[in-house]
């Protein structure tokens, strides 16, 4: 009983009354298509279309087809150097706002089929498809649904057909599509009508020829970060409320008019906490909607000569990689090939210098040859005992038991360590809120990094300390949270 003047909160009381919605937001989890989208981390938009011939950033759809002419398109050339900068995937703009479509599609004459390079042989979507095949690089289509050219844009169900079909083709001619990405940008169609997109139509036919591509941004399984500065959250969640998935939300926070690269230089549009405890105890259902950060690697989507000596620096694209991968999101980073139809030299070397960094900081895991053990000890847990954090295989996890818990890794001598990267086994759900690396330096256990969730991966770059033992303290979690790796790395070079 509470006697006036004495704090009435009892800890077992308040847990037992989080303990369902605890419960609900961890029975929230990643369907086959998203853990494989998740393992992707780190890949590449290309923006190419009639703009990159006309200096503007959204095309109105009059273009003549004519001005595409890209004399030295080499899809290798773009394949290799997102294979340098480390990447694993590529989606093209087959179609942008304007209308022009990059494969000789039967739908319209608005396409390279109409264009005087290769006197109208020419195919973009198929030469980058099979570059990307031969090395391994997974292929993805952007197609946008708003259509400044296409006379039936508006006229509801004859352009809903028309969008149909140009996703049949683009889905059934063009191998493997690990992902079709679609922009909430939407304006007027021609005579000022709107067009009523047939959203459903639009995935059951994705589901129908590619069941394992996911769907980004105006789609269920991947969620905009909702800027395109690469602004990344501290806290990003994949368990966030249902309503995030509405299309008209993303649609209203999505570029709405062509402002010059103000948006895209937005750094934040929308709301810090997605998914708290306070955000999710508020929201109904949840879903499993994982974020995608994407920004471009100069201040336009599209190729412009003078912006030629802005391409973000090496630091930049390092925050933005290590703020997303290393945050629980994928990066998504542009390239806009000029009108040669080759990724600009500067772009290209900023590109390998990042897949350089990012070779050499991850290239020795200094934990593989360490011991781990975890506190509490959880006897229930031996099909999962800490050796899982340090095997290198994926699929193994050790699991906690108790929300708050201890793993402390011993390595074999004392050596520098200035990166750590922890990965939740998220097939179970997402529930890491908050965790403490601390490390034994001359004889004192002190911090070195904290942060909150850990989600797919959390890479945390501190000052450099010489230890053999780090403890990970799981001080917050949402039930028994699981780990599936715990590494350390060592790069005196890696920008902080
Ligand atoms: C925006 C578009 O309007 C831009 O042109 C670009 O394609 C970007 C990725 O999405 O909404």
């Amino acid at each position: 009983m509470c006697s006036r003047g004495m704090s009435c909160s009892n800890p077992a009381s308040e847990a037992m009354a989080i303990y369902p919605l605890l419960l609900k937001a961890t029975s929230v989890r990643p369907s086959p298509r998203q853990l494989a989208w998740q393992q992707r981390e780190f890949y590449a938009f290309i923006h190419f279309t009639v703009n990159t011939f006309t200096d503007r950033e959204w095309g109105d759809g009059t273009e003549d087809p004519d001005i595409f002419e890209p004399v030295g398109f080499d899809a290798a050339q773009w394949v290799s150097v997102i294979e340098d900068a480390g990447m694993t995937g590529l989606i093209l703009t087959a179609k942008h706002h304007d209308g022009f479509c990059l494969w000789p599609t039967a739908c319209t004459d608005h396409s390279v089929r109409h264009s005087r390079w290769r006197d109208g042989e020419g195919d973009i979507v198929s030469e980058v498809a099979a570059a990307c095949r031969e090395r391994g690089i997974a292929f993805g289509i952007y197609l946008s649904p708003w259509d400044r050219h296409e006379p039936s844009y508006g006229d509801t169900p004859r352009y809903n057909a028309f969008f149909l079909a140009q996703l049949r083709e683009l889905l059934s001619g063009y191998g493997d599509i690990f992902c079709v990405w679609f922009d909430g940008a939407c304006g007027e169609g021609p005579n000022g009508r709107r067009q009523q997109y047939d959203w459903e139509a639009y995935y059951a036919l994705i589901r129908e020829l590619q069941p394992e591509a996911t769907i980004n941004v105006c789609g269920p399984d991947v969620r905009w970060c909702g800027n395109e500065a690469g602004h990344c959250r501290p806290s990003e969640w994949s368990v966030v409320p249902a309503a995030l998935q509405s299309r008209e939300t993303i649609a209203e926070s999505s570029q709405q008019e062509d402002d010059d690269g103000q948006f895209a230089a937005r750094l934040n549009s929308t709301d810090d906490d997605l998914g708290s405890r306070d955000m999710i105890s508020r929201a109904g259902d949840l879903v499993w909607y994982p974020a995608e950060v994407n920004t471009s690697i100069r201040p336009g989507w599209f190729y412009h000569a003078e912006e030629d000596d802005r391409v973000k620096t090496l630091d930049e694209l390092a925050d933005v990689y290590f703020g997303s991968v290393g945050g629980n999101a994928c990066f998504l980073l542009n390239f806009p090939p000029d009108r040669r139809g080759l990724i600009h030299e500067n772009d290209a070397a900023r590109a390998g210098e990042l897949g350089e960094l990012l070779r050499r900081t991850f290239a020795i895991d200094l934990a593989v040859t360490a011991t781990v053990s975890t506190s509490p000890v959880d006897g229930s847990k031996a099909a999962h005992p800490p050796e899982h954090l340090i095997d290198g295989h994926p699929d193994t996890y050790w699991a906690s038991g108790q929300e708050s818990a201890v793993v402390e890794v011993s390595l074999p001598s004392p050596g520098a360590i200035n990166v750590a990267m922890l990965q939740e086994h998220i097939e179970l759900g997402q529930r890491v809120e908050r965790f403490r690396l601390t490390a034994l330096i001359a004889g004192d256990w002190l911090t070195i990094a904290e942060a909150t969730v850990i989600g797919y991966k959390r890479i945390l770059r501190f000052a450099p300390v010489t230890t053999d033992r780090v403890r990970v303290e799981i001080l917050e979690s949402r039930l028994s949270p699981t780990l599936s790796r715990v590494s350390f790395y060592y790069n005196p070079d890696l920008p902080r």
